[in-house]
Protein backbone atom coordinates (compact mmCIF):
# COMPACT_ATOMS: atom_id res chain seq x y z
CA UNK A 1 0.00 0.00 0.00
CA UNK A 2 1.35 3.81 -1.09
CA UNK A 3 0.06 6.95 0.28
CA UNK A 4 0.29 10.06 -0.94
CA UNK A 5 -0.11 13.23 1.09
CA UNK A 6 -0.99 16.50 -0.38
CA UNK A 7 -1.00 19.75 1.25
CA UNK A 8 -2.84 22.93 0.67
CA UNK A 9 -1.30 26.59 2.32
CA UNK A 10 -4.17 28.87 1.09
CA UNK A 11 -4.36 32.10 2.26
CA UNK A 12 -6.64 31.96 5.50
CA UNK A 13 -6.01 28.06 6.08
CA UNK A 14 -3.83 25.09 5.53
CA UNK A 15 -5.33 21.68 4.64
CA UNK A 16 -4.15 18.38 3.96
CA UNK A 17 -5.41 15.31 1.97
CA UNK A 18 -3.99 11.95 2.03
CA UNK A 19 -5.08 9.00 -0.31
CA UNK A 20 -3.87 5.83 -1.10
CA UNK A 21 -3.39 4.35 -4.44
CA UNK A 22 -2.63 0.48 -4.49
CA UNK A 23 -3.25 -1.26 -7.49
CA UNK A 24 -7.07 0.05 -9.15
CA UNK A 25 -7.79 0.68 -5.04
CA UNK A 26 -8.20 4.44 -4.58
CA UNK A 27 -9.23 6.57 -1.58
CA UNK A 28 -9.00 9.30 0.68
CA UNK A 29 -7.34 8.04 3.88
CA UNK A 30 -7.93 11.02 5.91
CA UNK A 31 -8.47 14.97 5.35
CA UNK A 32 -7.69 17.70 7.46
CA UNK A 33 -8.26 21.65 7.37
CA UNK A 34 -7.59 24.35 10.05
CA UNK A 35 -7.84 28.27 9.61
CA UNK A 36 -4.76 30.15 10.58
CA UNK A 37 -6.32 33.10 12.51
CA UNK A 38 -8.13 30.42 14.76
CA UNK A 39 -5.67 28.00 15.61
CA UNK A 40 -2.35 30.45 15.46
CA UNK A 41 -3.98 33.63 16.98
CA UNK A 42 -0.84 34.98 18.20
CA UNK A 43 0.29 35.86 14.69
CA UNK A 44 -3.16 38.47 14.77
CA UNK A 45 -3.94 37.81 11.38
CA UNK A 46 -7.76 38.68 9.56
CA UNK A 47 -8.24 35.75 7.26
CA UNK A 48 -4.52 35.08 7.17
CA UNK A 49 -3.71 38.42 6.42
CA UNK A 50 -1.95 41.24 9.00
CA UNK A 51 -4.27 44.01 9.02
CA UNK A 52 -2.52 47.46 7.49
CA UNK A 53 -3.50 51.03 7.48
CA UNK A 54 -2.94 51.17 3.32
CA UNK A 55 -5.87 48.86 1.55
CA UNK A 56 -3.44 48.40 -0.82
CA UNK A 57 -0.62 46.60 1.16
CA UNK A 58 -1.17 42.85 2.31
CA UNK A 59 1.38 40.73 4.10
CA UNK A 60 1.28 37.92 6.31
CA UNK A 61 3.61 35.98 8.29
CA UNK A 62 5.85 33.65 6.48
CA UNK A 63 6.49 31.96 10.21
CA UNK A 64 2.50 31.14 10.68
CA UNK A 65 2.44 29.01 7.53
CA UNK A 66 5.66 26.75 8.85
CA UNK A 67 4.33 26.72 12.30
CA UNK A 68 0.94 25.78 10.65
CA UNK A 69 3.25 23.07 8.50
CA UNK A 70 4.58 21.73 11.51
CA UNK A 71 1.05 21.15 13.27
CA UNK A 72 -0.69 19.70 10.75
CA UNK A 73 2.15 16.93 10.09
CA UNK A 74 2.09 16.74 13.99
CA UNK A 75 -1.25 15.90 13.77
CA UNK A 76 -1.42 13.85 10.87
CA UNK A 77 1.33 11.37 12.49
CA UNK A 78 -0.96 11.06 15.21
CA UNK A 79 -4.78 9.88 12.78
CA UNK A 80 -3.08 7.82 10.66
CA UNK A 81 0.03 5.33 10.35
CA UNK A 82 2.20 7.82 8.27
CA UNK A 83 5.26 4.84 7.35
CA UNK A 84 3.51 4.11 4.07
CA UNK A 85 4.00 7.38 3.39
CA UNK A 86 5.33 7.62 -0.65
CA UNK A 87 5.76 10.94 -1.59
CA UNK A 88 4.69 14.01 0.04
CA UNK A 89 3.53 17.50 -2.39
CA UNK A 90 2.02 21.09 -1.70
CA UNK A 91 0.08 23.24 -3.28
CA UNK A 92 0.11 27.58 -1.64
CA UNK A 93 -1.62 30.68 -2.49
CA UNK A 94 0.49 32.03 -6.02
CA UNK A 95 2.93 35.03 -6.12
CA UNK A 96 3.45 35.77 -2.85
CA UNK A 97 6.90 35.87 -1.54
CA UNK A 98 9.10 35.00 1.42
CA UNK A 99 12.79 36.65 1.54
CA UNK A 100 15.53 34.48 3.36
CA UNK A 101 19.08 35.70 4.34
CA UNK A 102 22.25 33.29 4.04
CA UNK A 103 21.78 31.65 7.11
CA UNK A 104 18.89 29.39 6.05
CA UNK A 105 20.95 27.13 4.11
CA UNK A 106 22.51 25.71 7.38
CA UNK A 107 19.35 26.45 9.90
CA UNK A 108 17.33 24.10 7.00
CA UNK A 109 19.84 21.65 6.92
CA UNK A 110 20.20 20.60 10.61
CA UNK A 111 16.90 21.18 12.06
CA UNK A 112 16.77 19.65 15.40
CA UNK A 113 13.60 17.59 15.82
CA UNK A 114 14.11 18.20 19.82
CA UNK A 115 12.84 21.89 19.62
CA UNK A 116 9.62 23.18 17.63
CA UNK A 117 10.96 23.97 13.78
CA UNK A 118 8.92 27.77 14.24
CA UNK A 119 11.63 28.48 17.09
CA UNK A 120 14.45 27.34 15.17
CA UNK A 121 13.56 29.33 11.62
CA UNK A 122 13.22 32.55 13.61
CA UNK A 123 16.62 34.03 12.32
CA UNK A 124 16.68 33.19 8.86
CA UNK A 125 14.07 35.78 7.30
CA UNK A 126 15.70 39.34 5.77
CA UNK A 127 12.18 40.03 5.39
CA UNK A 128 9.77 39.59 8.43
CA UNK A 129 6.48 39.73 5.73
CA UNK A 130 5.83 37.89 3.38
CA UNK A 131 3.74 40.31 0.20
CA UNK A 132 0.88 37.79 -0.91
CA UNK A 133 -1.71 37.87 -3.74
CA UNK A 134 -3.95 40.48 -2.80
CA UNK A 135 -1.42 43.01 -2.52
CA UNK A 136 -2.26 45.97 -5.23
CA UNK A 137 0.23 48.25 -3.77
CA UNK A 138 2.74 47.95 -7.12
CA UNK A 139 1.58 49.87 -9.99
CA UNK A 140 5.05 52.05 -10.26
CA UNK A 141 7.06 48.70 -9.99
CA UNK A 142 4.50 47.24 -13.09
CA UNK A 143 4.71 50.04 -14.99
CA UNK A 144 9.30 50.36 -14.92
CA UNK A 145 8.98 46.34 -15.17
CA UNK A 146 7.02 46.72 -18.66
CA UNK A 147 8.73 49.79 -20.11
CA UNK A 148 12.77 48.10 -19.34
CA UNK A 149 11.73 45.02 -21.15
CA UNK A 150 9.45 46.17 -24.28
CA UNK A 151 6.29 46.83 -23.33
CA UNK A 152 3.03 44.69 -22.45
CA UNK A 153 2.54 42.68 -25.25
CA UNK A 154 6.26 41.75 -25.19
CA UNK A 155 6.12 40.87 -21.19
CA UNK A 156 3.08 38.90 -22.06
CA UNK A 157 4.06 36.78 -24.78
CA UNK A 158 7.15 35.65 -22.69
CA UNK A 159 6.29 35.41 -19.71
CA UNK A 160 2.01 34.47 -20.04
CA UNK A 161 1.00 37.66 -18.26
CA UNK A 162 1.65 41.95 -18.00
CA UNK A 163 2.74 42.69 -15.09
CA UNK A 164 0.11 42.06 -12.28
CA UNK A 165 0.53 44.43 -8.74
CA UNK A 166 0.33 40.73 -7.09
CA UNK A 167 2.95 38.90 -9.27
CA UNK A 168 6.14 38.21 -7.19
CA UNK A 169 8.13 40.19 -9.64
CA UNK A 170 6.67 43.68 -9.34
CA UNK A 171 7.06 42.96 -5.50
CA UNK A 172 10.52 41.74 -5.43
CA UNK A 173 11.26 45.19 -7.06
CA UNK A 174 9.04 47.35 -4.92
CA UNK A 175 11.33 45.72 -1.68
CA UNK A 176 14.75 46.22 -3.54
CA UNK A 177 13.52 49.54 -3.75
CA UNK A 178 11.98 50.71 -0.30
CA UNK A 179 14.42 48.64 1.74
CA UNK A 180 17.54 48.04 0.11
CA UNK A 181 19.86 47.20 2.96
CA UNK A 182 17.03 43.83 3.78
CA UNK A 183 17.31 43.50 0.16
CA UNK A 184 20.62 43.40 0.40
CA UNK A 185 20.78 40.73 2.98
CA UNK A 186 18.58 38.37 1.32
CA UNK A 187 20.24 35.33 -0.23
CA UNK A 188 17.54 33.79 -1.37
CA UNK A 189 13.51 34.90 -3.14
CA UNK A 190 11.41 31.90 -2.72
CA UNK A 191 7.74 31.75 -3.45
CA UNK A 192 5.72 30.36 -0.86
CA UNK A 193 5.34 27.11 -2.87
CA UNK A 194 9.00 26.40 -2.46
CA UNK A 195 9.89 28.07 0.98
CA UNK A 196 7.22 25.56 2.43
CA UNK A 197 9.19 22.33 0.33
CA UNK A 198 12.09 23.41 1.50
CA UNK A 199 11.07 23.16 5.28
CA UNK A 200 9.62 20.22 4.54
CA UNK A 201 13.40 18.62 2.51
CA UNK A 202 15.62 20.81 4.84
CA UNK A 203 17.36 22.10 1.56
CA UNK A 204 16.31 24.81 -1.05
CA UNK A 205 13.49 23.43 -2.49
CA UNK A 206 13.21 24.87 -6.57
CA UNK A 207 10.27 26.43 -7.82
CA UNK A 208 7.92 24.65 -10.09
CA UNK A 209 6.82 26.03 -13.60
CA UNK A 210 3.05 26.56 -12.68
CA UNK A 211 4.13 28.56 -9.82
CA UNK A 212 7.17 30.26 -11.55
CA UNK A 213 5.30 31.34 -14.24
CA UNK A 214 2.86 33.50 -11.75
CA UNK A 215 6.23 35.89 -11.01
CA UNK A 216 5.95 37.61 -14.37
CA UNK A 217 10.14 36.76 -14.31
CA UNK A 218 10.04 33.19 -16.48
CA UNK A 219 10.15 32.93 -19.96
CA UNK A 220 7.00 30.49 -20.82
CA UNK A 221 8.52 28.82 -24.13
CA UNK A 222 12.16 27.83 -22.43
CA UNK A 223 11.09 27.54 -18.70
CA UNK A 224 14.03 29.14 -17.64
CA UNK A 225 14.32 32.64 -15.98
CA UNK A 226 13.58 35.37 -18.82
CA UNK A 227 16.97 37.18 -18.26
CA UNK A 228 15.74 40.60 -19.48
CA UNK A 229 12.75 40.67 -16.77
CA UNK A 230 15.27 39.37 -14.29
CA UNK A 231 17.53 42.36 -14.50
CA UNK A 232 14.38 44.63 -15.31
CA UNK A 233 13.38 43.48 -11.69
CA UNK A 234 16.61 44.44 -9.56
CA UNK A 235 20.20 44.59 -10.11
CA UNK A 236 21.33 40.82 -8.97
CA UNK A 237 17.95 38.91 -8.71
CA UNK A 238 18.95 36.13 -10.62
CA UNK A 239 22.05 35.29 -7.93
CA UNK A 240 18.59 35.12 -5.59
CA UNK A 241 16.65 33.25 -7.22
CA UNK A 242 15.91 28.87 -6.63
CA UNK A 243 16.23 26.97 -9.89
CA UNK A 244 13.01 25.99 -11.55
CA UNK A 245 12.26 22.65 -11.76
CA UNK A 246 9.64 20.44 -13.88
CA UNK A 247 6.23 20.20 -11.88
CA UNK A 248 7.01 16.27 -11.16
CA UNK A 249 10.56 16.63 -10.15
CA UNK A 250 11.40 15.28 -6.87
CA UNK A 251 13.57 18.04 -4.52
CA UNK A 252 14.60 16.06 -1.66
CA UNK A 253 13.26 13.69 0.85
CA UNK A 254 11.39 14.36 4.42
CA UNK A 255 14.46 15.76 6.41
CA UNK A 256 15.22 14.27 9.73
CA UNK A 257 13.21 16.34 11.56
CA UNK A 258 10.12 15.08 10.31
CA UNK A 259 11.13 11.59 10.17
CA UNK A 260 12.68 11.51 14.21
CA UNK A 261 9.89 13.87 15.46
CA UNK A 262 6.57 12.56 14.04
CA UNK A 263 7.80 9.24 12.93
CA UNK A 264 7.20 9.91 8.78
CA UNK A 265 9.47 7.64 6.78
CA UNK A 266 12.00 8.97 3.88
CA UNK A 267 9.22 10.23 1.17
CA UNK A 268 10.19 11.69 -1.66
CA UNK A 269 9.22 15.76 -1.66
CA UNK A 270 7.83 16.77 -4.93
CA UNK A 271 8.12 20.01 -5.80
CA UNK A 272 5.17 21.91 -4.52
CA UNK A 273 3.00 24.49 -7.14
CA UNK A 274 0.49 27.08 -6.84
CA UNK A 275 -3.25 26.51 -6.38
CA UNK A 276 -4.31 27.08 -9.25
CA UNK A 277 -2.07 24.30 -11.13
CA UNK A 278 -3.01 21.89 -8.18
CA UNK A 279 -6.65 22.67 -8.75
CA UNK A 280 -6.80 22.14 -12.34
CA UNK A 281 -5.38 18.26 -11.21
CA UNK A 282 -7.81 18.06 -8.55
CA UNK A 283 -10.72 18.82 -10.87
CA UNK A 284 -9.87 16.00 -13.23
CA UNK A 285 -8.63 18.60 -16.20
CA UNK A 286 -6.21 16.83 -17.58
CA UNK A 287 -6.43 17.47 -21.16
CA UNK A 288 -7.85 20.38 -23.82
CA UNK A 289 -11.46 20.84 -24.16
CA UNK A 290 -12.62 20.45 -20.40
CA UNK A 291 -12.58 23.43 -18.56
CA UNK A 292 -13.35 24.12 -15.22
CA UNK A 293 -15.93 27.08 -13.66
CA UNK A 294 -15.15 28.01 -9.84
CA UNK A 295 -17.82 30.03 -8.43
CA UNK A 296 -16.82 31.50 -5.10
CA UNK A 297 -16.55 34.95 -4.15
CA UNK A 298 -14.99 35.36 -7.70
CA UNK A 299 -15.28 33.13 -10.55
CA UNK A 300 -12.55 31.85 -12.22
CA UNK A 301 -12.47 29.69 -15.65
CA UNK A 302 -9.79 28.12 -15.33
CA UNK A 303 -8.25 24.82 -18.06
CA UNK A 304 -5.77 23.28 -20.00
CA UNK A 305 -4.16 24.42 -22.95
CA UNK A 306 -1.64 22.27 -25.38
CA UNK A 307 0.18 26.05 -26.98
CA UNK A 308 0.59 28.89 -24.50
CA UNK A 309 -1.62 31.08 -26.14
CA UNK A 310 -1.44 34.77 -24.57
CA UNK A 311 -4.75 36.59 -23.93
CA UNK A 312 -4.07 39.98 -26.48
CA UNK A 313 -7.23 41.87 -24.02
CA UNK A 314 -4.49 41.33 -21.13
CA UNK A 315 -6.52 39.99 -18.50
CA UNK A 316 -6.16 36.26 -18.71
CA UNK A 317 -2.97 34.27 -17.22
CA UNK A 318 -0.91 31.41 -19.02
CA UNK A 319 0.91 29.14 -16.28
CA UNK A 320 2.64 25.82 -16.45
CA UNK A 321 0.66 23.27 -16.48
CA UNK A 322 1.48 19.75 -13.94
CA UNK A 323 0.76 17.50 -16.65
CA UNK A 324 3.45 20.19 -18.68
CA UNK A 325 1.45 21.42 -20.91
CA UNK A 326 -0.15 24.93 -19.85
CA UNK A 327 -3.27 26.25 -18.48
CA UNK A 328 -4.98 29.34 -18.88
CA UNK A 329 -7.25 31.00 -16.20
CA UNK A 330 -9.56 34.22 -15.93
CA UNK A 331 -10.45 36.02 -12.97
CA UNK A 332 -13.67 37.36 -12.89
CA UNK A 333 -13.96 39.65 -9.03
CA UNK A 334 -17.94 40.21 -9.31
CA UNK A 335 -18.53 36.46 -8.91
CA UNK A 336 -20.97 35.43 -6.08
CA UNK A 337 -20.24 39.10 -4.95
CA UNK A 338 -22.23 39.91 -7.37
CA UNK A 339 -25.13 37.41 -7.05
CA UNK A 340 -25.33 37.84 -3.48
CA UNK A 341 -26.09 41.51 -3.88
CA UNK A 342 -28.66 40.74 -5.95
CA UNK A 343 -30.63 38.52 -4.28
CA UNK A 344 -30.37 40.62 -0.99
CA UNK A 345 -31.71 43.85 -2.84
CA UNK A 346 -34.68 41.47 -4.82
CA UNK A 347 -35.01 40.26 -1.19
CA UNK A 348 -34.78 36.64 -1.85
CA UNK A 349 -33.83 33.40 -0.35
CA UNK A 350 -31.72 31.50 -2.84
CA UNK A 351 -34.29 28.80 -3.81
CA UNK A 352 -36.14 31.94 -5.15
CA UNK A 353 -33.44 33.11 -6.96
CA UNK A 354 -33.05 29.59 -8.62
CA UNK A 355 -36.64 29.77 -8.99
CA UNK A 356 -36.24 33.48 -10.78
CA UNK A 357 -34.02 32.05 -13.00
CA UNK A 358 -36.58 29.06 -14.06
CA UNK A 359 -39.63 31.20 -14.04
CA UNK A 360 -37.90 34.30 -16.69
CA UNK A 361 -37.52 33.71 -20.36
CA UNK A 362 -33.89 33.61 -21.50
CA UNK A 363 -32.79 37.08 -22.53
CA UNK A 364 -36.28 38.65 -20.86
CA UNK A 365 -34.18 40.97 -18.30
CA UNK A 366 -31.23 42.68 -21.05
CA UNK A 367 -27.70 42.65 -19.93
CA UNK A 368 -26.12 43.58 -16.39
CA UNK A 369 -22.43 44.38 -15.70
CA UNK A 370 -22.48 43.34 -12.22
CA UNK A 371 -19.18 45.50 -11.06
CA UNK A 372 -20.22 46.28 -7.43
CA UNK A 373 -16.35 46.30 -7.00
CA UNK A 374 -13.72 47.08 -9.01
CA UNK A 375 -13.46 43.88 -11.65
CA UNK A 376 -10.58 42.33 -12.98
CA UNK A 377 -12.13 40.75 -16.40
CA UNK A 378 -12.89 43.22 -17.94
CA UNK A 379 -10.50 45.64 -16.40
CA UNK A 380 -12.46 47.97 -14.49
CA UNK A 381 -11.24 50.28 -12.13
CA UNK A 382 -13.52 52.49 -10.61
CA UNK A 383 -17.02 50.53 -9.36
CA UNK A 384 -20.30 50.81 -11.06
CA UNK A 385 -23.51 48.63 -12.04
CA UNK A 386 -24.72 49.30 -15.56
CA UNK A 387 -27.79 48.00 -17.00
CA UNK A 388 -28.80 47.60 -20.66
CA UNK A 389 -32.62 47.23 -21.72
CA UNK A 390 -33.15 45.86 -18.04
CA UNK A 391 -36.38 46.35 -15.69
CA UNK A 392 -36.47 46.77 -11.81
CA UNK A 393 -38.26 43.67 -11.88
CA UNK A 394 -36.25 41.54 -9.42
CA UNK A 395 -37.12 37.80 -11.43
CA UNK A 396 -35.36 39.26 -14.29
CA UNK A 397 -32.74 40.99 -12.94
CA UNK A 398 -31.58 37.63 -11.45
CA UNK A 399 -31.87 36.28 -14.53
CA UNK A 400 -30.23 38.88 -16.67
CA UNK A 401 -27.13 38.80 -13.81
CA UNK A 402 -26.53 35.13 -14.17
CA UNK A 403 -26.55 35.35 -17.92
CA UNK A 404 -24.70 38.33 -18.40
CA UNK A 405 -22.02 36.59 -16.26
CA UNK A 406 -21.78 33.39 -17.98
CA UNK A 407 -21.71 35.25 -20.99
CA UNK A 408 -18.36 37.42 -19.83
CA UNK A 409 -17.05 33.68 -18.97
CA UNK A 410 -17.46 32.70 -22.52
CA UNK A 411 -16.46 35.52 -23.90
CA UNK A 412 -13.15 36.62 -22.20
CA UNK A 413 -12.10 32.79 -21.76
CA UNK A 414 -12.15 32.40 -25.33
CA UNK A 415 -8.98 33.20 -25.86
CA UNK A 416 -7.81 30.22 -24.73
CA UNK A 417 -9.25 28.91 -28.08
CA UNK A 418 -10.17 25.53 -26.12
CA UNK A 419 -13.31 23.52 -28.13
CA UNK A 420 -15.23 23.35 -24.86
CA UNK A 421 -16.77 20.20 -24.61
CA UNK A 422 -17.15 19.40 -20.73
CA UNK A 423 -17.21 22.13 -17.88
CA UNK A 424 -16.65 21.20 -14.14
CA UNK A 425 -18.52 23.64 -12.06
CA UNK A 426 -17.19 23.67 -8.34
CA UNK A 427 -17.81 25.94 -5.77
CA UNK A 428 -20.36 27.12 -3.48
CA UNK A 429 -22.58 28.52 -6.45
CA UNK A 430 -22.46 25.15 -8.50
CA UNK A 431 -24.94 23.73 -6.03
CA UNK A 432 -27.40 25.68 -7.71
CA UNK A 433 -28.48 24.19 -11.00
CA UNK A 434 -30.57 26.40 -12.45
CA UNK A 435 -26.95 28.50 -12.38
CA UNK A 436 -25.65 25.65 -14.35
CA UNK A 437 -28.39 25.45 -17.05
CA UNK A 438 -27.84 29.03 -18.17
CA UNK A 439 -24.22 27.77 -18.02
CA UNK A 440 -24.93 24.97 -20.40
CA UNK A 441 -27.06 26.95 -22.75
CA UNK A 442 -23.76 29.35 -22.99
CA UNK A 443 -21.18 27.34 -23.39
CA UNK A 444 -22.86 24.91 -25.84
CA UNK A 445 -21.34 22.28 -23.52
CA UNK A 446 -22.19 19.36 -20.73
CA UNK A 447 -21.69 20.49 -17.14
CA UNK A 448 -21.01 18.64 -14.29
CA UNK A 449 -21.13 19.12 -10.55
CA UNK A 450 -18.08 18.53 -9.06
CA UNK A 451 -18.00 17.99 -5.77
CA UNK A 452 -13.93 17.89 -4.36
CA UNK A 453 -13.80 19.30 -1.30
CA UNK A 454 -10.28 20.61 -0.82
CA UNK A 455 -9.43 20.47 -5.19
CA UNK A 456 -6.07 22.17 -4.15
CA UNK A 457 -4.79 19.72 -1.54
CA UNK A 458 -6.37 16.69 -3.71
CA UNK A 459 -3.92 17.85 -6.98
CA UNK A 460 -1.18 18.39 -4.84
CA UNK A 461 -1.56 14.89 -3.49
CA UNK A 462 -2.25 13.34 -7.20
CA UNK A 463 0.78 14.87 -8.31
CA UNK A 464 2.97 13.43 -5.70
CA UNK A 465 1.21 10.29 -6.40
CA UNK A 466 2.04 10.73 -10.28
CA UNK A 467 6.18 11.81 -9.71
CA UNK A 468 6.29 8.95 -7.27
CA UNK A 469 4.69 6.27 -9.38
CA UNK A 470 6.78 7.43 -12.38
CA UNK A 471 10.08 7.90 -11.18
CA UNK A 472 9.43 4.37 -9.34
CA UNK A 473 7.90 2.00 -11.69
CA UNK A 474 6.51 1.76 -15.90
CA UNK A 475 4.79 5.19 -16.52
CA UNK A 476 1.41 5.83 -15.74
CA UNK A 477 -0.79 8.27 -17.80
CA UNK A 478 -2.53 11.23 -15.74
CA UNK A 479 -5.89 9.77 -17.04
CA UNK A 480 -5.32 7.00 -14.47
CA UNK A 481 -3.76 8.66 -11.65
CA UNK A 482 -6.39 11.41 -11.22
CA UNK A 483 -9.60 8.31 -12.25
CA UNK A 484 -11.54 7.22 -9.22
CA UNK A 485 -10.60 10.57 -7.25
CA UNK A 486 -11.97 13.71 -9.94
CA UNK A 487 -14.72 12.10 -12.03
CA UNK A 488 -18.15 14.06 -11.34
CA UNK A 489 -21.13 12.13 -10.78
CA UNK A 490 -22.59 11.25 -14.41
CA UNK A 491 -25.94 11.96 -12.80
CA UNK A 492 -24.76 15.29 -11.88
CA UNK A 493 -24.61 16.38 -15.88
CA UNK A 494 -26.43 19.11 -17.54
CA UNK A 495 -26.94 18.77 -20.88
CA UNK A 496 -26.84 22.55 -23.22
CA UNK A 497 -30.57 23.43 -25.27
CA UNK A 498 -29.50 23.31 -28.44
CA UNK A 499 -31.72 26.28 -29.94
CA UNK A 500 -31.39 28.85 -26.29
CA UNK A 501 -27.49 28.17 -27.28
CA UNK A 502 -27.98 29.07 -30.48
CA UNK A 503 -29.81 32.06 -29.17
CA UNK A 504 -27.08 32.94 -26.76
CA UNK A 505 -24.54 33.39 -29.47
CA UNK A 506 -26.54 36.23 -31.08
CA UNK A 507 -26.85 37.48 -27.28
CA UNK A 508 -23.83 37.02 -26.49
CA UNK A 509 -22.74 39.89 -29.43
CA UNK A 510 -25.17 42.29 -27.62
CA UNK A 511 -23.22 41.36 -24.55
CA UNK A 512 -20.15 42.84 -26.11
CA UNK A 513 -22.07 46.01 -27.66
CA UNK A 514 -23.04 46.77 -24.20
CA UNK A 515 -19.50 46.09 -22.47
CA UNK A 516 -17.73 48.36 -25.29
CA UNK A 517 -20.06 50.94 -24.36
CA UNK A 518 -20.01 51.12 -20.65
CA UNK A 519 -16.05 50.78 -20.77
CA UNK A 520 -16.26 53.66 -23.48
CA UNK A 521 -14.79 51.83 -26.18
CA UNK A 522 -17.90 51.19 -28.44
CA UNK A 523 -21.44 53.36 -29.52
CA UNK A 524 -24.88 52.82 -27.98
CA UNK A 525 -25.88 49.29 -28.21
CA UNK A 526 -29.54 50.45 -28.17
CA UNK A 527 -29.65 49.30 -32.06
CA UNK A 528 -28.11 45.68 -31.37
CA UNK A 529 -30.61 45.28 -28.98
CA UNK A 530 -33.83 46.03 -31.00
CA UNK A 531 -32.43 43.92 -34.13
CA UNK A 532 -31.43 41.36 -31.68
CA UNK A 533 -35.69 41.91 -30.18
CA UNK A 534 -37.08 41.61 -33.88
CA UNK A 535 -35.10 38.66 -34.77
CA UNK A 536 -35.97 36.37 -31.62
CA UNK A 537 -39.83 38.15 -31.20
CA UNK A 538 -41.29 34.53 -31.01
CA UNK A 539 -38.65 32.65 -30.64
CA UNK A 540 -39.46 31.47 -26.66
C1 LIG B 1 -4.14 33.79 -9.13
C2 LIG B 1 -4.31 34.39 -7.79
C3 LIG B 1 -5.03 33.63 -6.74
C4 LIG B 1 -4.01 33.09 -5.73
C5 LIG B 1 -4.64 32.78 -4.38
O1 LIG B 1 -3.46 34.59 -10.02
O2 LIG B 1 -3.86 35.47 -7.52
O3 LIG B 1 -5.82 32.62 -7.27
O4 LIG B 1 -3.32 32.00 -6.26
O5 LIG B 1 -5.46 31.75 -4.35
Amino acid sequence: MALYLGLDSSTQSLSAVVIEISGSARRVVQTRSFAFDEVLPHYRTRHGVLPHDDPKVAMSPPQMWAEALDLMLGQLANDIDVRDLAAVSGSAQQHGSVFLNASATQVLASLDPGAPLVAQIRDVFSREESPIWMDSSTTQECAEITAAVGGEAELARRTGSRAFERFTGPQIRKFFKDAPAAYAATDRVHLVSSFLASLLAGQHAAIDTGDGSGMNLMDLASSQWWTSAVRATTTDLEVKLPSLAVPWACVGTLSRYWQSRYGYPAASVIVWSGDNPCSLIGTGLVREGRIAVSMGTSDTVFGVMNEPRVDESGTGHVFGSPTGAFMGLTVFQNGSLARERVRDVAHMTWPQFSQSIASTPPTAGGVILPWFEPEITPNVRVRGVRRYASSDDGDTVVRALVESQQIAMMLHSSWMNVDVDTIHATGGAAANREILQVMADVFGADVYQLEVANSAALGAALRAAHAHMNASGPSVRWEEVVGGFTEPRASSRIRPDAHRHAMYREWAKVYAACEAHALGRGSDPSAAIAQFRARFRDAE
